[in-house]
């Protein structure tokens, strides 16, 4: 059977790593029998990073391209139906998420202070010589990756001021629907799933986290998707 590698639950969500939760989001809808390998180690990774899938003697990472690769395996039973302006908008908001919204989120957890502070949890149960400097490593090595980008050269106010407007770009999109583009879960809501439980079901001190929970139309949305696809795992 299909392998997902993924990150273990932390923080009251299905998996820290919107990546992993979308990419769990994605099997669920799409109705795609797996197994969830629970895995810490990014090292051993195809790309060096989770999610990564084992299916037969394919072995593969990224989220994206994990998807492309079941849906000309298994079918497209989320996405066959939208048009091809559809499909265009769908990748520009899949960006949105993954490449825009993803560094204020990072930002909010590794490099906050207030973030920081909760994260260093994770980090517990490491064997002691570990415990010391694994965890400052970890959060270097995401504030460089911040920065490589840009969004980590601004103020902390700037960072969240980014965040905050892609969030209100993302609730308008939602509007009043069910899911993203109307009635029917699309592989975009795998993606908005991903990120928007990050924000919703943690509660993290952040503009963003803040912005998540007082927004009913995110609450309700996450709440359908839970109840819809994960509901076997109360
Ligand atoms: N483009 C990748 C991104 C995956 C990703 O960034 N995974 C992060 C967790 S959210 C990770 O494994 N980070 C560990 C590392 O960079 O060492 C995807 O879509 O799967």
């Amino acid at each position: 059977m299909l392998k997902l590698v993924q990150f273990h639950p932390a923080f009251g969500v299905r998996n820290m790593s919107p990546f992993c939760l979308k990419l769990e989001t994605y099997l669920r809808m799409a109705g795609i029998e797996h197994e969830v390998v629970w895995n810490s180690n990014t090292r051993s990774a195809p790309k060096g990073k989770l999610p990564c899938i084992v299916d037969g003697d394919v072995v593969m990472g990224d989220s994206s391209l994990i998807i492309d690769y079941l849906k000309e395996k298994f079918g497209d039973p989320l996405d066959e139906s939208l048009s091809a302006t559809q499909k265009a908008q769908a990748l520009a908001w899949r960006s949105l998420f993954e490449d825009s919204l993803l560094f204020p989120v990072l930002y909010s957890r590794w490099i906050d202070p207030l973030g920081w502070s909760k994260m260093q949890a994770l980090f517990e149960r490491l064997p002691l010589p570990l415990r010391y400097f694994v965890p400052g490593l970890v959060r270097g090595g995401v504030r460089k990756q911040i920065h490589g980008q840009g969004m980590g050269r601004h103020r902390p106010d700037e960072i969240y001021s980014f965040g905050l407007q892609y969030m209100v770009a993302i609730e308008t999109l939602l509007g009043a629907k069910a899911f993203m583009f109307g009635d029917a879960p699309t592989s975009l809501d795998a993606t908005a799933y991903g990120f928007l439980a990050n924000l919703v079901d943690t509660d993290f001190d952040n503009p963003l986290n803040r912005k998540a929970h007082a927004t009913p139309g995110f609450v309700a949305y996450c709440a359908r998707i839970k109840q819809g696809y994960f509901a076997d795992l109360k």
